[in-house]
């Protein structure tokens, strides 16, 4: 007997509709439910390949434990006593600091989880909390705050009546968005590339995205902020912007000096740089000029390379000038169903201030609760972080550096991995606490739910039940904070409560009761605009150019790659960054490095051979794949590949000044071919 049961999908941002066919334990099928408001149907090969994820051959099935090398099954008592008494000893000999928690990529769709691990993290008043936001998007909260005072703003295209959208180093056809969730992309896409309204697309490559465009550029990698430069240096000098707008909220003086620092962008020199045609650049000018408003959406294409922030920065100045922030017709800022910001950020909020980072990397800036990853390897190698508790995440797969990240993971007292199915970091692991994975647990969309293009919320029931001894990862983490004489869940909440117990209570603040969110399952309000520019903005102005950031713009010479060839990074239809549960039928989808044919000939490398990249940090082995898509001083690779792992590219030591991320974009390589 087969049964239908609807739920959504919780691998990216999308969170599509799903109906989920099972025969008791075992699910039998997954497909797009129609009816879903959000994806209308809609489904990828990844959500498709749910079930195939789900009876994963390297599942895990039970709590182990390390035995010198053997990793061995044990009971969950002794599992999670073994290491909390690991964590107790490290936080006696060396303190709270010397225990680390790093929240990644599946935490951050497990409501309950995420939740639990964040407790965790402020409970234990350890400093050493690291999320993937560091390795994955640090400029986006950084110009919100040095901008608006504020970190946690999330733009969000007005899809409705938006005219003129701009994706930067962002494709979604394949990544479905970066922080703006795109659910069947290519209608969406196709919507707002219908005239009158104008969709253009800046990338190193013609992308899937970039072919439903009205207008596209290719400028070389990480010269992208110049393009904007431009724009707002062109509308500020001949007063084409939305001078009410500007003349209300935002300085005066702030405009003038903004105006002097981008004279230099002019169209020859922003063609030079970018190797942009000027026509191309012009073009896009008058279109900014022709819909007045415009709504930009930038991706890792631009938030990995070395001038993520000035790129978002010109963005947001771009979006400010045009009056198109938190205006119809621009972008709204997303208020979260379950956080409901709009009501609870009041004027007079204070604005977190950098700090120091920590002891081994006192340099690098921290501006708010977290250590960017790039510091793990050193606080690990200096004995300040000596145990690790990893949450949904794959360091090994996406951290700079992997053999330096291979050899200190390992020196760990305890690394304790809370994962669905075995990877390289779990291989390391002195501890594997198996999770419930997504089909198994009932949900909410709680840290994700600010990237819906609408203000929305879902529920899902559990679906099955779990065939192997696997707990909730509130449970584990809440278990783990008893043994060490910590309580980390609500006064309402025990910890023989049930998961929908503690998402009622997460859900405490959302714009419907839990009750009613359980039982409509998909619930919906419109967006707000307004709340930014009257309880965030000091006295409801943007300010327009931060010190920091005009700081940066003067080392503009030294962000820029020098000129030859850089890798580029990009997302694949089949795989979520090292996780990889559909098959991968098209060649493309391999482990593949796409250069320009130009390029191939230029290093003697031949359509589909194996060539070794190599960086000043280190190199990988792939295979080449020759298009006329890509620009010729660029070679595209995908991320979450095990054996062409492009984190052998990257290193730990060359951060952005502001924020320490790691250039993970538009990084200088030579290649070679395979000599047999
Ligand atoms: N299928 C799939 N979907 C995913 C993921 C996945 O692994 N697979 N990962 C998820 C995650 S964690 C994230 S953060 C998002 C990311 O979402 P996106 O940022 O949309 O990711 P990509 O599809 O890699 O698109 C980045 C684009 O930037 C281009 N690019 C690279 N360097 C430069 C540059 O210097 N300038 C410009 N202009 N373009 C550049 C690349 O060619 C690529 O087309 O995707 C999410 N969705
Ligand atoms: N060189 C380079 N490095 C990169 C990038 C790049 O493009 N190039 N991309 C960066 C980006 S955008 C990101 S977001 C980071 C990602 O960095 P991570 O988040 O560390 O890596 P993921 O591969 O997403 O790891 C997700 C893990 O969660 C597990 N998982 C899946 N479902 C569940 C679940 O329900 N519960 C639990 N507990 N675990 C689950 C998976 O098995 C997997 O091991 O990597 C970054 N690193
Ligand atoms: S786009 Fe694919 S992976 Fe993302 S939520 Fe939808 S079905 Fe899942
Ligand atoms: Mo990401």
């Amino acid at each position: 007997m087969t049964q239908e049961s609807r739920s959504f999908c919780r691998f990216c941002v999308a969170l599509c509709g799903i109906r989920v066919t099972t025969a008791g334990a075992e699910v039998v099928a997954v497909k797009g439910d129609p009816e879903h408001p959000g994806s209308r149907g809609y489904t990828c090969a990844k959500g498709r390949s749910l079930g195939r994820w789900h009876h994963h051959l390297n599942r895990i099935r039970s709590p182990q434990v390390r035995r010198g090398s053997e990793l061995v099954a044990t009971t969950w008592s002794h599992a999670l006593q073994d290491a909390a008494h690991r964590l107790n000893e490290c936080t006696l000999a060396s303190g709270p600091d010397s225990v680390g928690v790093y929240l990644a990529t599946a935490s951050s769709f497990d409501a309950a989880g995420r939740w639990a691990g964040e407790r965790f993290a402020r409970v234990s008043g350890s400093r050493s909390k690291y999320t993937a936001t560091s390795i994955d998007t640090p400029c986006k909260p950084l110009v919100s705050l040095l901008m608006s005072g504020f970190p946690g703003l999330v733009p969000v295209l007005d899809e409705e009546r938006c005219t003129l959208t701009v994706f930067v180093g962002c494709n979604p056809v394949v990544s479905h968005g970066h922080l703006n969730a795109f659910p069947d992309p290519v209608v969406r896409l196709r919507n707002l590339a219908t005239s009158p309204r104008e969709l253009w697309v800046v990338d190193t490559r013609r992308t899937e995205s970039s072919r439903l465009a009205t207008g596209s550029l290719t400028p070389r990698a990480g010269t992208d902020f110049a393009i904007f430069a431009y724009l707002v240096r062109e509308l500020l000098h001949q007063g084409t912007f939305d001078q009410q707008y500007v003349a209300k909220h935002t300085q005066r003086t702030d405009l003038q000096l903004l105006s002097e620092l981008l004279d230099e962008w002019n169209l020859a020199q922003t063609s030079a740089v970018t190797g942009c045609p000027a026509k191309d650049l012009s073009d896009l000018l008058t279109a900014v000029r022709r819909h007045r408003r415009i709504s930009v959406q930038t991706g890792t294409g631009t938030t990995m390379s070395r001038t993520a922030n000035l790129t978002e920065w010109m963005v947001w100045t771009l979006q400010i000038i045009t009056g198109s922030y938190d205006s119809p017709g621009g972008m709204w800022f997303h208020p979260g169903f379950i956080r409901q910001l709009h009501t609870r950020i009041k004027p007079n909020h204070v604005a977190p201030k950098p700090q120091s980072g920590p002891k081994s990397r006192p340099e690098v800036k921290v501006w708010g609760d977290e250590y960017p990853c790039s510091v793990m390897a050193d606080e690990i190698e200096a004995g300040n972080l000596r145990a690790l508790i990893v949450l949904g995440g794959n360091p090994m797969s996406a951290f700079p550096n992997t053999e330096r990240m291979r050899r200190v993971l390992q020196r760990l007292d305890a690394l304790i991995v809370l994962d669905v199915v075995e990877t390289e970091t779990t291989a390391l692991a002195t501890h594997i606490l198996p999770t419930k994975g997504q089909l198994e647990r009932p949900d909410i969309p709680y840290f994700v739910d600010q990237f819906n293009l609408d203000c929305s919320t879902q529920y899902s029931p559990a679906i099955v039940t779990p065939t192997w001894d696997v707990r909730s990862m509130w449970w584990i983490m809440a278990k783990l904070a008893e043994y060490l004489g910590m309580s980390i869940l609500p006064p309402s909440i025990s910890i023989d409560s049930s998961d929908d117990d503690l998402l009622g209570a997460i859900a405490g603040r959302a714009a419907a009761s839990f009750d009613e969110m359980k039982s409509r399952r998909y619930l919906k309000t419109t967006p707000v605009f307004g709340w930014v520019t009257d309880n965030v903005l000091p006295e409801r102005r943007w300010r327009l150019v931060p010190t920091e950031l005009t700081e940066q713009l003067a080392d503009w010479r030294r962000l820029v790659p020098p000129s030859g060839l850089v890798a580029t990074s990009r997302r694949q239809h089949t795989h979520l960054n090292s996780q990889h549960p559909a098959p991968s039928p098209r060649p493309s989808e391999g482990r593949t490095a796409t250069l320009h044919p130009t390029t191939a000939l230029h290093y003697g490398v031949k359509d589909g051979q194996e060539l070794v990249i190599t960086s000043a940090y280190g190199e990988l082995r792939t295979k080449a794949l020759l298009s006329d898509s890509i620009n010729p001083d660029s070679i595209s690779l995908p991320h979450g590949w095990r054996d062409a792992n492009v984190s052998m590219l990257t290193t730990e030591h060359v951060v952005d000044q502001l924020t320490g991320m790691v250039a993970q974009t538009a990084i200088p390589v030579t290649i070679r071919p395979l000599s047999d």
